[in-house]
């Protein structure tokens, strides 16, 4: 880049980067910044309204936007399921439970997996471009992402005019929203156009206005089914818009506003039959008519009702004055508390950007993926990630966050209907290892990942976790058919393992690891168990709680009853499998810790009630080392925040938010790219400061040396409880606990236990004496 002062910069480090902090332009806490334009895309800086999003470039004299639309996935309605797997179950049962794995995972994997064989991908709309004339020397330069008002801005002086762009994906108005201004009139030029990998195109609709239409993308034989349309508005003060070809060309403005539109003609998995040219005019109509500060306004407090639920406190020091980029560079230097605090709100962020009422879920990438093809489909991997993606929501003051999810899972029960019944001859419903826009249910991959029958049984925990926080009765009578049917689909498909005529699931496997007999395909992963303990659990206490279903209730606590239980291997370990194999497996140290289930996110295996697992549950952990992918790396910090240990999950923390693991824009890196371990970290923070599982709200259960002193406020507890918590040098110093239902409360401190009914709407304040 021709610019000196960048340069300088960039040379002198430390000293030059505080330097550029400029008193009118304060980083806040809460601001992710940056002295220069992103060179690639994990670089960029995202934004979202749960169903639209956009990655911020910010260079110079090319903007690029890159969008998303989280409708607009490959193929279309499509019902893969394999008429063939039925037949050849017993003959599968048969093989593992003779311990001829391999041969099992051989049949499985060439004749019971579903066709195709691979489930369709998330796509990318393209890119905005904005192409600005030639600058000259560049001062001041600035991109930052304000997580507060979930706004992004650029800045910078060029020929003595102060240019800024602010950009914002509005949940209200659902439009992206692009505002322009130079500090001198007339001097603002741009030529805007879009560029896709998407079968396309561009014209210019009105006077100011610019489409794209185009058809997603065939995969896999299944032929593209969607329409859709991205249309950009552009309005200008003063200066001149000349519509061209394919392109827009602003001349001599004051400022302008570029209002961008785009919608899919997706109406739910089973019907393609929408009208997205009808939905991107009225966005524009409805949006053009309001004035750029007031669709700010709209925007910004929409948010905030949301992200401001939450402040936390680590401590605050010099280093916060420097670029986010050069503060993930120097984590583990122990001096910046405050990055802990930034990668926990940004986690909040993207929830709140990727998962809104009425948009799909968090997908492998959240929202944000400029790729045709990109890694693992960008889809819904259900043996972890995304869960993972869900477990900051309810502590995290995010509940409604969750609903796109819970849409799911009740689509997911229709089509996994279907699997359950031609692949299985069973009841109730099943979802495999992964799923997408299309709400595929069967086997996919290869056998040694896909025959894995237990991942909506694993989503059925997030209805409940959300009735334990919310104690939402009205939610539970919605969720209670989807745990049921989940329910019933085991109860048709569970078999004796001949050794001690426990029940268990086969085939099956514990996501995605190899045993020593050769195959990942076995009977019984202690997972599946631990997923099934849940499950029938929740079942049988919503159905109580709802008074409904009794025989059933009894059936499957007699079921529950038979499951096998959990083991302790030869070397302490918790066993993964049936067997005793864990210290015999290819990879000791794999990514996947899936039997630790039990000890998080469920609390099968807890701290003080089960001493012998959690023991166990500790040398598994040890075996397989702290450092993985980044959602495996989270997932570790949790688990040793159940063990009560905060340094040691603060030390994975470090290994979480250093380069390795943490892209400059704050992206975690699996690597590459997935936004799981972003969540996962947000909730291991959560972990250490707050606990309520076990029937207990534990204040600071793992509260690491390096934050002594700090303050949270406005996490959630289950049973309903709204927590507020300040401590000092290491110690409580005072907990505020409101008490939104009025259920009985049981707080604890250390060994301090205090037990009280707070009435609801009133708040207990607890300094951790008796
Ligand atoms: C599971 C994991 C991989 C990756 C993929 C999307 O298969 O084992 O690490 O996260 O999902």
């Amino acid at each position: 880049m021709k610019n000196t002062f960048l340069r300088l910069l960039l040379g002198l480090g430390l000293l030059a980067a505080l330097a550029n902090v400029r008193a009118d332009q304060p980083a806040g806490p809460l601001t992710l910044w940056y002295a220069a334009p992103a060179t690639n895309w994990t670089s960029a800086l995202p934004l979202g309204n749960g169903r639209l999003g956009a990655m911020v470039f910010g260079g110079v004299e090319q903007e690029k936007l890159q969008l998303n639309e989280d409708t607009l996935w490959a193929g279309g309605p499509y019902a893969p399921n394999n008429t063939n797997t039925l037949a050849l179950l017993p003959e599968a049962r048969r093989l593992v439970f003779a311990g001829k794995y391999a041969e099992a995972q051989k049949l499985i994997g060439d004749q019971m997996m579903s066709r195709p064989l691979r489930q369709m991908a998330y796509e990318t709309v393209g890119d905005l471009r904005l192409a600005f004339p030639t600058s000259g020397e560049v001062l001041d330069y600035r991109r930052e992402l304000d997580l507060d008002t979930a706004v992004a801005r650029i800045s910078y002086t060029s020929g003595g005019v102060k240019f800024t762009r602010e950009v914002f994906a509005s949940p209200v108005d659902q439009v992206i929203v692009v505002h322009l201004t130079a500090s001198q009139r007339g001097q603002l030029s741009f030529t805007t156009g879009w560029k896709t990998p998407q079968k396309g195109k561009v014209t210019v609709a009105a006077p100011g206005e610019l489409v794209l239409r185009g058809v997603n993308g065939e995969m896999q034989g299944i032929p593209g089914a969607l329409k859709f349309q991205a249309r950009v508005r552009v309005v200008a003060e003063g200066g001149t818009i000349t519509s061209n070809r394919d392109s827009l060309s602003v001349a001599n403005a004051d400022s302008a506003t570029l209002l961008v539109a785009v919608a899919t003609s997706y109406k739910n998995f089973n019907d393609v039959s929408g009208d997205p040219e009808a939905v991107v005019k009225k966005q524009l109509a409805a949006a053009g008519k309001k004035r750029f500060p007031k669709l700010l306004a709209a925007h910004v407090a929409e948010h905030q009702r949301l992200f401001r639920r939450v402040t936390l406190n680590l401590g605050e020091t010099d280093a916060m004055r420097l670029p986010t980029d050069e503060r993930i560079n120097k984590f583990s230097n122990g001096q910046d508390p405050q990055l802990a605090v930034l990668y926990f709100q940004f986690g909040r962020y993207l929830l709140i950007s990727s998962s809104r009422p009425g948009s799909q879920p968090a997908n492998l990438q959240g929202l944000w993926n400029d790729s045709m093809n990109p890694p693992w489909g960008s889809k819904y991997t259900i043996n972890i990630n995304t869960e993972m993606n869900y477990w900051p929501a309810e502590p995290g003051n995010l509940s409604e966050c969750v609903e796109p999810l819970f849409a799911m899972i009740q689509d997911l029960a229709k089509t996994g209907a279907r699997t359950a019944k031609v692949m299985y001859g069973a009841r109730g419903w099943v979802a495999h290892h992964n799923t997408d826009l299309w709400r595929a249910t069967g086997p996919i991959d290869g056998a040694q990942y896909g025959f894995w029958p237990t991942g909506g049984a694993w989503l059925c925990q997030q209805l409940w976790e959300h009735y334990l926080f919310t104690g939402d009765e009205s939610f539970l009578a919605r969720a209670y058919p989807l745990m049921r049917g989940a329910s019933e689909f085991f109860l048709d498909t569970l078999v004796e393992e001949p050794t001690h005529q426990w029940l268990v699931t086969c085939p099956s496997l514990s996501p995605e690891n190899a045993h020593p007999g050769g195959a990942s395909i076995c009977a019984g992963p202690t997972m599946d168990l631990e997923i099934l303990r849940d499950l029938f659990a929740n079942t049988i206490n919503a159905s109580e709680i709802l008074r409904t279903d009794a025989a059933l209730r009894k059936q499957i606590a007699a079921t529950r009853a038979r499951l096998a239980p959990l083991q302790i291997g030869h070397a302490g370990q918790l066993q993964e499998w049936l067997e005793d194999w864990d210290l015999q497996a290819k990879d000791i140290h794999h990514r996947h810790v899936s039997h630790l289930y039990g000890l998080f996110p469920s609390d099968q295996i807890d701290f003080r009630a089960t001493p012998e697992l959690a023991a166990a549950a500790k040398k598994s952990l040890e075996i397989r080392g702290d450092q993985a992918t980044g959602w495996a790396t989270a997932w570790r910090i949790n688990l040793w925040a159940r063990l009560h240990d905060g340094d040691h999950a603060f030390s994975i923390l470090e290994f979480l938010l250093s380069p390795q693991r943490t892209y400059p824009d704050m992206f975690d890196a699996h690597p590459p790219f997935q936004i799981d371990g972003n969540f996962g970290g947000a909730s291991g923070i959560t972990e250490m400061l707050l606990q309520s599982q076990a029937g207990e709200i534990e204040l600071l259960p793992a509260l690491p040396k390096a934050w002594p002193t700090g303050s949270v406020k406005g996490l959630r507890a289950r049973g309903n409880f709204n927590v507020d918590i300040d401590w000092k040098d290491g110690k409580l110093v005072s907990a505020w606990v409101t008490s939104l239902s009025g259920n009985p409360c049981r707080l604890r401190y250390g060994s301090t236990v205090h037990a009280e009914k707070i009435a609801k709407g009133k708040t207990l304040s607890w300094s951790g004496d008796k």
